[in-house]
């Protein structure tokens, strides 16, 4: 008997020590969820409003449903329990009970019809057939966003602009896989399908910067698919957007535009920013020259880069058709761009 005693202790100690661990890891966890801003559960637009309030309620009655079914199930462990070998057997000749059928019937029914209706008006609210104030067209590409504004003459990559308290729908659509828009704080997920036009809306109720992310896995470099939703005042959108569409009429800014458009920065960087895949281009048109970078544009095999952010180049990744793709003009525009970009970084 004398032996128990320290087994016992030891047991208690090494439950305490595995109870602390769990705790600790349960208590991080708020605060990593809490350090991400992107929460659905803070959203800025109706739609996102009215799916953060069906899923708090849903939660509710989750949990009360929870609760009552394992008091009840603790309750029965407990009070009808065998206390000793010679309680008898319990009567196992029992034949229901109406009006407790009855009543677990009718309050799930309850239970269901609600949410029924909750879910419905969440489907209104997120409903994207409505009259909005403007239209922004948005194109998934492996692996960057295109943001346009087809009635302004704009073309953004991974970033999106709009004028606070503004109806605005999203036409979304891909050009090679399927990618998914969603910007947490705004509304629900939208695929984006090549062929496709699919459409969402939201209105940004307040000034700010929104995260978003590509939420449809797509291929090597999907996590590398962000896309920023600026929030402005109107006056200052209307500002933005006027030098923007000025600024991208001319010939190098046309080059950083198809930079991005033609997805060169989802696998090439230009001053530490955009995709790791290919090399680096923030110094190209200095190292090399613009014939080189015409020729690695429409015969990217002919001369294969030794050196790639992850290591060795790989042959055959960057894409065979550019010379179909696009114009002399572009490519012209596009060495001018990098041109622009190492002379400001000389
Ligand atoms: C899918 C990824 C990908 C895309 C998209 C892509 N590239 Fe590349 N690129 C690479 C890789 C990988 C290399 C290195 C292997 C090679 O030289 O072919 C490379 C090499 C290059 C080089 C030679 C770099 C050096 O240091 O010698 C240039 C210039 C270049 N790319 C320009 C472009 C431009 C301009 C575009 C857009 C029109 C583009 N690339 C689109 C992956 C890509
Ligand atoms: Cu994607």
């Amino acid at each position: 008997m004398h032996s128990m005693k320290p087994t016992l202790l030891k047991r208690v100690l090494k439950t305490i020590r595995y109870a602390g661990l769990f705790g600790a890891l349960i208590g991080l966890l708020p605060a990593v969820a809490l350090a991400a801003p992107p929460a659905p559960i803070d959203p800025a637009s109706p739609a996102a409003r009215s799916i953060n309030n069906l899923h708090t309620i849903t939660l509710v009655i989750a949990t009360i449903v929870f609760l009552i079914v394992c008091g009840l199930l603790i309750y029965s462990l407990v009070r009808f329990r065998r206390r000793s070998d010679n309680d008898p057997e319990p009567d196992q000749n029992f034949h229901g009970n109406t009006t407790l059928e009855v009543i677990w019937t009718v309050i799930p029914v309850g239970i269901l019809a609600t949410l029924l209706v909750l879910t419905y008006q969440t489907m209104q609210d997120t409903n994207p057939n409505r009259p909005t104030q403007m239209t922004v067209r948005v194109v998934g590409k492996q692996w960057l966003w295109e943001v346009q504004y087809p009635d302004r003459g704009i073309k953004l990559t991974g970033e999106m602009r709009v004028p606070v308290n503004t109806d605005v729908k999203v036409e979304i659509t891909s050009q090679d896989v399927i990618h998914s828009f969603w910007i947490p704080q705004m509304g629900g997920k939208k695929d984006a399908v090549p062929g496709y036009l699919t459409t969402t809306w939201f209105r940004a109720d307040r000034l700010g910067t929104f995260h978003g992310q590509c939420a449809e896995y797509c291929g090597l470099a999907h996590s590398q698919m962000p896309l920023e939703l600026v929030v402005l005042d109107q006056a200052s959108f209307d500002l933005w957007a006027e030098a923007t569409a000025a600024k991208q009429a001319n010939a190098s800014a046309q080059g950083e535009i198809l930079f991005g458009t033609a997805g060169c920065v989802g696998c090439h960087a230009i001053n530490g920013q955009g995709g790791q895949i290919g090399p680096e281009l923030t110094r190209i048109y200095v190292d090399k020259g613009p014939e080189y970078i015409h020729e690695s544009i429409v015969n990217p095999n002919a001369l294969i880069a030794p050196n790639c952010p992850t290591g060795a180049c790989p042959a055959g990744v960057m894409p065979q058709d550019f010379e179909e793709r696009l114009t002399e003009d572009d490519i012209n525009s596009i060495i001018e761009y990098l041109k622009a970009v190492a002379e400001a970084a000389q």
